[in-house]
Protein backbone atom coordinates (compact mmCIF):
# COMPACT_ATOMS: atom_id res chain seq x y z
CA UNK A 1 0.00 0.00 0.00
CA UNK A 2 1.20 3.46 -0.83
CA UNK A 3 -0.46 6.61 -0.40
CA UNK A 4 -1.31 8.39 -3.53
CA UNK A 5 -3.24 11.74 -4.80
CA UNK A 6 -5.95 11.85 -6.82
CA UNK A 7 -7.43 14.22 -8.70
CA UNK A 8 -11.62 14.28 -8.65
CA UNK A 9 -14.32 16.86 -9.94
CA UNK A 10 -18.08 17.08 -9.50
CA UNK A 11 -19.45 17.82 -12.64
CA UNK A 12 -21.70 20.57 -13.79
CA UNK A 13 -24.74 20.01 -12.19
CA UNK A 14 -24.23 18.94 -9.11
CA UNK A 15 -24.38 21.98 -7.40
CA UNK A 16 -27.63 22.67 -8.75
CA UNK A 17 -28.78 19.58 -7.34
CA UNK A 18 -27.30 20.53 -3.94
CA UNK A 19 -25.74 17.17 -3.54
CA UNK A 20 -21.99 18.39 -3.38
CA UNK A 21 -21.84 17.45 0.72
CA UNK A 22 -22.99 14.26 0.17
CA UNK A 23 -20.71 13.25 -2.31
CA UNK A 24 -17.54 14.53 -0.39
CA UNK A 25 -18.75 12.98 2.09
CA UNK A 26 -18.53 9.57 0.95
CA UNK A 27 -14.87 9.75 0.46
CA UNK A 28 -14.82 11.54 4.17
CA UNK A 29 -16.56 8.27 5.51
CA UNK A 30 -13.78 6.30 4.04
CA UNK A 31 -11.17 7.93 5.65
CA UNK A 32 -9.52 9.63 2.60
CA UNK A 33 -7.87 12.98 3.48
CA UNK A 34 -9.15 15.86 0.84
CA UNK A 35 -6.14 18.21 0.28
CA UNK A 36 -7.69 20.54 -2.38
CA UNK A 37 -10.83 21.87 -3.16
CA UNK A 38 -12.30 24.80 -4.89
CA UNK A 39 -15.33 25.55 -6.93
CA UNK A 40 -14.73 26.87 -10.40
CA UNK A 41 -15.61 27.27 -14.16
CA UNK A 42 -13.53 25.39 -16.70
CA UNK A 43 -12.51 27.23 -19.48
CA UNK A 44 -13.00 25.36 -22.47
CA UNK A 45 -8.93 25.53 -23.07
CA UNK A 46 -8.50 23.57 -19.91
CA UNK A 47 -11.59 21.34 -20.66
CA UNK A 48 -9.59 20.70 -24.10
CA UNK A 49 -6.65 19.43 -22.26
CA UNK A 50 -7.68 17.90 -19.55
CA UNK A 51 -9.90 15.62 -22.04
CA UNK A 52 -7.28 15.44 -25.12
CA UNK A 53 -7.34 11.54 -24.80
CA UNK A 54 -11.02 11.73 -26.37
CA UNK A 55 -10.71 14.12 -28.71
CA UNK A 56 -12.14 12.85 -32.45
CA UNK A 57 -14.76 10.14 -30.19
CA UNK A 58 -18.40 11.09 -30.99
CA UNK A 59 -19.34 12.53 -27.63
CA UNK A 60 -15.94 14.98 -27.62
CA UNK A 61 -17.46 18.15 -28.31
CA UNK A 62 -20.97 17.74 -26.28
CA UNK A 63 -18.59 16.35 -23.26
CA UNK A 64 -16.40 19.82 -23.73
CA UNK A 65 -20.08 21.71 -23.81
CA UNK A 66 -21.04 20.48 -20.41
CA UNK A 67 -18.17 20.19 -18.46
CA UNK A 68 -17.90 23.88 -18.95
CA UNK A 69 -21.46 24.78 -18.88
CA UNK A 70 -21.81 25.56 -15.15
CA UNK A 71 -19.40 25.28 -11.93
CA UNK A 72 -17.76 22.47 -10.71
CA UNK A 73 -15.84 21.18 -7.61
CA UNK A 74 -12.25 19.60 -7.99
CA UNK A 75 -10.82 18.00 -5.41
CA UNK A 76 -6.96 16.36 -4.39
CA UNK A 77 -8.20 13.42 -2.14
CA UNK A 78 -5.25 11.75 -0.52
CA UNK A 79 -5.14 8.25 0.97
CA UNK A 80 -3.35 4.46 0.24
CA UNK A 81 -4.02 3.58 -2.93
CA UNK A 82 -6.45 6.24 -3.45
CA UNK A 83 -6.51 6.65 -7.51
CA UNK A 84 -7.97 2.83 -7.23
CA UNK A 85 -10.26 3.78 -3.68
CA UNK A 86 -11.47 6.79 -5.34
CA UNK A 87 -12.66 5.14 -8.62
CA UNK A 88 -14.13 2.26 -7.10
CA UNK A 89 -16.50 4.95 -4.64
CA UNK A 90 -17.03 6.40 -8.23
CA UNK A 91 -18.75 3.15 -9.75
CA UNK A 92 -18.62 2.59 -13.51
CA UNK A 93 -18.51 4.95 -16.26
CA UNK A 94 -21.18 3.80 -18.36
CA UNK A 95 -24.65 4.07 -16.22
CA UNK A 96 -25.68 0.42 -17.47
CA UNK A 97 -22.87 -0.89 -15.31
CA UNK A 98 -22.48 1.28 -12.26
CA UNK A 99 -23.70 -0.34 -9.19
CA UNK A 100 -25.82 1.12 -6.95
CA UNK A 101 -23.98 2.01 -3.61
CA UNK A 102 -21.57 4.00 -5.67
CA UNK A 103 -21.47 7.44 -6.49
CA UNK A 104 -22.72 7.71 -10.31
CA UNK A 105 -24.90 4.06 -9.57
CA UNK A 106 -26.58 6.03 -6.97
CA UNK A 107 -26.91 9.65 -8.94
CA UNK A 108 -26.77 9.44 -12.08
CA UNK A 109 -29.01 8.16 -14.60
CA UNK A 110 -27.21 9.23 -18.07
CA UNK A 111 -23.20 8.07 -18.84
CA UNK A 112 -22.71 11.63 -20.34
CA UNK A 113 -23.92 13.28 -16.81
CA UNK A 114 -22.41 10.75 -14.74
CA UNK A 115 -21.93 13.60 -11.95
CA UNK A 116 -18.39 13.04 -11.13
CA UNK A 117 -14.41 12.45 -12.53
CA UNK A 118 -11.56 10.68 -11.17
CA UNK A 119 -8.22 10.20 -12.37
CA UNK A 120 -7.64 6.45 -13.51
CA UNK A 121 -4.20 6.25 -12.78
CA UNK A 122 -0.67 8.11 -10.81
CA UNK A 123 0.44 9.05 -14.11
CA UNK A 124 -3.08 10.98 -15.10
CA UNK A 125 -3.64 12.10 -11.24
CA UNK A 126 -0.60 13.82 -11.14
CA UNK A 127 -1.24 15.46 -14.77
CA UNK A 128 -5.18 16.39 -13.80
CA UNK A 129 -3.82 17.81 -10.29
CA UNK A 130 -1.31 20.20 -12.01
CA UNK A 131 -3.91 21.23 -14.31
CA UNK A 132 -6.32 22.07 -12.06
CA UNK A 133 -4.52 23.10 -8.78
CA UNK A 134 -1.27 25.34 -8.05
CA UNK A 135 0.81 23.77 -5.22
CA UNK A 136 -0.10 26.35 -2.30
CA UNK A 137 -4.18 25.06 -3.20
CA UNK A 138 -2.65 21.66 -2.05
CA UNK A 139 -2.74 21.61 1.88
CA UNK A 140 -0.77 18.49 3.61
CA UNK A 141 -2.31 18.52 7.01
CA UNK A 142 -1.40 15.98 9.42
CA UNK A 143 -3.95 13.36 9.96
CA UNK A 144 -4.45 12.97 13.79
CA UNK A 145 -7.55 10.07 13.00
CA UNK A 146 -5.65 7.61 10.41
CA UNK A 147 -4.91 4.64 12.66
CA UNK A 148 -9.02 4.22 13.16
CA UNK A 149 -9.32 3.70 9.34
P1 LIG B 1 -14.13 8.08 -16.72
O1 LIG B 1 -14.59 9.48 -16.40
O2 LIG B 1 -14.91 7.01 -16.02
O3 LIG B 1 -12.64 7.88 -16.62
P2 LIG B 1 -13.81 8.36 -19.58
O4 LIG B 1 -12.56 9.12 -19.31
O5 LIG B 1 -13.75 7.20 -20.52
O6 LIG B 1 -14.50 7.85 -18.24
O7 LIG B 1 -14.88 9.37 -20.16
C1 LIG B 1 -14.91 10.69 -19.76
C2 LIG B 1 -16.34 11.15 -19.73
O8 LIG B 1 -16.88 11.10 -21.02
C3 LIG B 1 -17.22 10.25 -18.88
N1 LIG B 1 -17.18 10.59 -17.48
C4 LIG B 1 -18.56 10.45 -19.51
O9 LIG B 1 -19.21 11.61 -18.97
C5 LIG B 1 -18.24 10.71 -20.96
N2 LIG B 1 -18.40 9.50 -21.75
C6 LIG B 1 -17.60 8.41 -21.76
N3 LIG B 1 -18.06 7.47 -22.62
C7 LIG B 1 -19.17 8.00 -23.15
C8 LIG B 1 -20.10 7.55 -24.13
N4 LIG B 1 -19.98 6.36 -24.70
N5 LIG B 1 -21.12 8.36 -24.46
C9 LIG B 1 -21.26 9.57 -23.89
N6 LIG B 1 -20.41 10.07 -22.98
C10 LIG B 1 -19.38 9.31 -22.61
Amino acid sequence: MGVQRTFAMLKPGVLQRRIAGEIINRFEKKGLKIVGLKIMNISEDLAKKHYCEHEGKSFYYSLIEYITSGPVVAMVIEGDEAVMLVRRLCGATCVDDSMPGTIRGDYSAHTPKNVIHSSDSPESAEREISLFFNEDEIIAWTDDNQHWF
